[in-house]
Formats: structure tokens, sequence, C-alpha cells
């Protein structure tokens, strides 16, 4: 392929000198020596994402107690192969390594989750030190290396011992959150700043309450899945009120709510498929995969209608302060995105779903198309109906992967991935939409839930027979990436959109 002048060059629809015009206008991106802006602001927060249960291991140590997953993974047939999360990536052993690539990365923010049973084995009640203990030192080395921490409360998960009291479908659930969460802002809020309550709730309840493929895996009725997702609203609610009455610097303290973001984009920018994607995007039918059921009543204190009507006689009964007491302000949602579906409108005036063509590409996990507008539309219409700034709390590609004979990681897909999804977000940072920060989704490879260790997220490649670190060519493609306010997507030169698929 012959090289493009810059002007000339387009990135999917995303023309480099666009791009770069979007930068001027911020006075904190700085010009590089060529003159040319970088895409992303001088103070946004580049980071990588993990949750404890699928990096930490020592699911047996210090007085952890067990949680959901521990019991979920010894199920027959629950996980991929009979995989747990006992060992993982050692991360509670070798978190210094794990630090020391975050460093190399040059990420300013690293996004991880407090395993709740190894700091409250019971869930509620007596402390465990020696769980407190390690998230000390994991604090302590990232404020060496100058790292901000971002914790997320909850990432699924979930203390056995309240399970076994009813877990979600206890009212008081949202109290024991409530306790667990005071219990980090004493410890830890003089050092975390920024904080996410739950990850997710649309798999911790639906996946693991309503289809039963997660932890617990139980597959309630109806109604009563509703019930748990409606406490695990009110737990989060519980939880921001909590960290605003003992954040020990409430001014400097950033809540979220993170949600794993199900975005519909439009078929075409004609105005009529735009407003046919925003309405499928905050649609309700009845199961968990939408965002106004989750997102609705903590940020705007109600059920969206349409919601309520899918729901029927199965809608929870609940006092009507609820509602109320479930809308906390915060600061910023986060929204994990990975894919979107498309949308245009139909023959009727409503929205009809374009259906994926046979053959589009995908990622190594079967529900993942390649979707770049995902990270244009989705930011937009999140804005749009809740007027908050949003974060990328994650975002990344699936792969299975193999050291190759030269005894690196190649992960070209990846790399063409992050490109392709990081032009689309610089592009709703240019039109306005406030986007603070980016995480990749993950520093590591992981235990990916039920489907164990089967997929590969990570930026680092890890060898789990003895827990070898590789960092992977998307590492330094993304470490470059930060290092250049993204101005390093803008010098690549590549084909016309209208030739390159997705
Ligand atoms: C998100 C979770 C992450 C991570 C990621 C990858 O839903 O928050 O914990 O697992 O998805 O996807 P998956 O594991 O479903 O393939």
């Amino acid at each position: 392929m012959s090289p493009l002048p810059v002007s000339r060059r387009k990135f999917l629809g995303v023309s480099a000198s666009s791009l770069a015009m979007a930068g001027a206008a911020r006075a904190s991106a700085k010009a590089d020596k060529k003159g040319v802006p970088a895409p992303f602001p001088k103070e946004f927060a580049w980071g990588a994402a993990t949750a404890s249960y699928q990096i930490e291991g020592a699911a047996g140590e210090d007085g952890r107690g067990q949680s959901v997953w521990d019991v979920f993974c010894k199920k027959k047939g629950a996980v991929f192969d009979g995989h747990t999360g006992d060992v993982a990536c050692d991360h509670y052993h070798r978190y210094k390594e794990d630090v020391a690539l975050l460093k190399t990365l040059g990420v300013r923010s690293y996004r991880f989750s407090v395993s709740w049973p190894r700091v409250l084995p019971a869930g509620i009640g007596a402390v465990n030190e020696k769980g407190l203990d390690f998230y000390k030192r994991l604090l302590d080395e990232l404020e060496k290396n100058g790292i901000e921490p971002f914790c997320t409360i909850f990432h699924w998960d979930y203390p056995q011992e309240l399970y076994k009291k009813g877990g979600w479908l206890n009212r008081d659930s949202a109290d024991w959150f409530a306790e667990y969460t005071t219990l980090l802002a004493d410890r830890f809020s003089d050092r975390i700043k920024v904080w996410a309550t739950q990850n997710e709730p649309q798999c911790f309840i639906g996946l693991g309450h309503l289809d039963g493929v997660h932890a617990p895996g139980d597959k309630l009725k109806f109604g009563d899945y509703l019930t748990a997702a409606h406490n695990a609203m009110r737990a989060h609610a519980k939880s921001v009120q909590a960290l605003r009455a003992r954040a020990k610097d409430p001014k400097a303290t950033k809540i979220s709510y993170v949600l794993a973001a199900q975005i519909a984009k439009p078929a075409s920018d004609k105005p009529e498929d735009v407003e046919a994607a925003r309405s499928a995007i905050f649609s309700v039918a009845r199961h968990e995969w939408n965002n106004a059921w989750w997102a609705d009543p903590v940020l705007l204190g109600k059920y969206p209608e349409d919601g309520i009507a899918a729901a029927g006689k199965d809608m929870p009964k609940f006092k009507p302060t609820d509602l109320d007491e479930m809308k906390q302000p915060i600061d910023f949602i986060g929204l994990n995105i990975y894919k979107a579906d498309t949308y245009k409108r139909g023959g009727d005036g409503k929205p009809e779903q374009v259906p994926v063509p046979p053959g589009y590409p995908r990622s190594g996990a079967d529900w993942q198309w390649i979707t770049p507008a995902c990270m244009y539309w989705g930011p937009k219409f999140f804005h749009d109906r809740y007027k908050l700034p949003v974060s990328i709390t994650e975002n990344g590609l699936a792969t299975r992967e193999q050291v190759f004979l030269d005894g690196k990681v190649h992960d070209p897909q990846r790399i063409d991935f992050t490109h392709r999804y990081l032009l689309e977000l610089a592009r709703a940072i240019k039109d306005g939409v406030p986007v603070t920060g980016y995480y990749a989704w993950s520093l590591i490879d992981n235990f990916e839930w039920a489907d164990g260790y089967k997929q590969r997220f990570g930026l680092v490649y890890v060898d789990y027979q003895s827990q070898r670190r590789i960092p992977k060519d998307s590492f330094d493609f993304y470490k470059k990436v930060i290092a250049t306010g993204g101005r390093n997507l803008l010098d690549k030169t590549v084909l016309p959109p209208t030739q390159v698929t997705p």
C-alpha cells in the first residue's frame, strides 16, 4: 500500500486531519515537533483493568472466605474444562511484577477490584486484617510507581456466607454492601479517590441468577430475579452514600457505576437511523441485556415504562421511598464496551435490527463482532441521556494465542481492534462527549469466568504453568498510544474505509 499524504489519510470514516483539529481545540493536547496535536486530552485517564477473582488466586490463603465463584467452579460442567480461580494468575503473590508491567505500559490509572470475602470472610462482621494487608501492599506499590488506583468495590465474587442468607434476594443485602463499602472507605479512602460500586449488574444478577450460567448458577423465577436486581441497585446507592459519608476527602472522591453497556449503532448517519439506534439502546425487553433497567433507577430515580410493561405481573413490590433512595448522585458512568448491534428505522417506523452478515469479523469470543463505531455511539448516547461524563472502564478483544517460535506473542488482531476502536473514541471526544478515560481489558490474560482460561484478553500473555508473563505486541502498541496521546493512531497508513471491513 502506498503512503498517502497526511491530510488525505482516512481512518475508517475518521480523517487524520479532522482528529488533529479536535486535538488542536484543546489547550491541553500538546502538539509534537511536526505540529500534530494528540487526539486525546493530556489529562485523559489511560488505564488497564483487572478483577480480583480473575487474577488473584490464593483462594485458601490468609483467612479469605469463600465466594460464590469458588463454589460454582467446583460444580461439574459449570466452567470450561473444570477451570477454577484457585490459582489464576497468582497475582496475590506476584502483584509487584504486575504493577511493574503497568509502570512499563505507562498507564496513569489501574482499575482493580477488592475481593469482598478476602476482607470480610463472612461478608459482614469480623474483618480479616491479613486480607486488607494485601490491598495495602498493592496500594503501596501503585503509589511507589505513580499509578492512580481505581477501585471496583464489587466485581462478582460475592461472599458465599451471604448467599446462604439469601444473597441479593434478601432486602438486607443492600445494608451488607454498605457495611463492606464503609470498611473500604475507612481503610483506603485516603489513598483511593476513584471508585466504582459494582461491575455489570446485568451479569452478576442476570447471568448469575436468571440464566444460571455464572455463579451462583441460579435460574430464579422472573419476578425473583427482578427483586434481586432491585436490591443490587439499592445496594449500589447505599454504597455511594457510605463513600460520601466516610471518604477522607469527599471533594476529591469520584464515584461511578459500571454497566455491561449494550450498544446500538445506527446503520447510517441518516437522522431516522440515529434515532432508531437511540431508541433501541434504551429500550427494555424481558431479559437482562439492556441498559435502561439498570441505569434509569439509579440515575433518574425511576424504572423505564417499557420495562415495567414487559415485567407485567412480575414487577416487584417495593417501598415507595426506594426509588428516591436509589438515585444518588454519582460523578461518572463506567461503560464496558465490547461491540454493538446495528439498527435502522424499520418500515413501521420502529427500530429494526440489521442482521450481522455471514462471515462478518468477530473475535475469539463468539459474541464479539468487531464494531468500532460502538466507541462513538455508546458514549454519545449515554451522555445525551444521563448528562454525566463517561469512562470506558473496559474494552478489549479475546483471541486464541500461543508463544511463537521467536519467543514472542504476536497479536495483530488486538492491535488492529484497539486502533479502530480508539479512533472512534477520539471522534466522540472531538464531537464534545466528555470521555474521561479508557481501560484496556485486560492487563493480563486471566480467568474469564465460565470460559475459564480459554479466552485470552490480556495485553500480557500468561503461561499458567510457569506463571511467566510475556508482554504481547499489543502491549507495545498501547504503550505508544499512551505515550503519544493517541498520535500514533494517526500516522499509520491505512486503506480507505470502503476497502476495509468492517
Ligand atoms: C466483562 C467483565 C470482565 C471480563 C470481560 C470479558 O463482562 O466485566 O470481568 O470478563 O467481560 O468478557 P468475557 O469474560 O465474558 O468473555
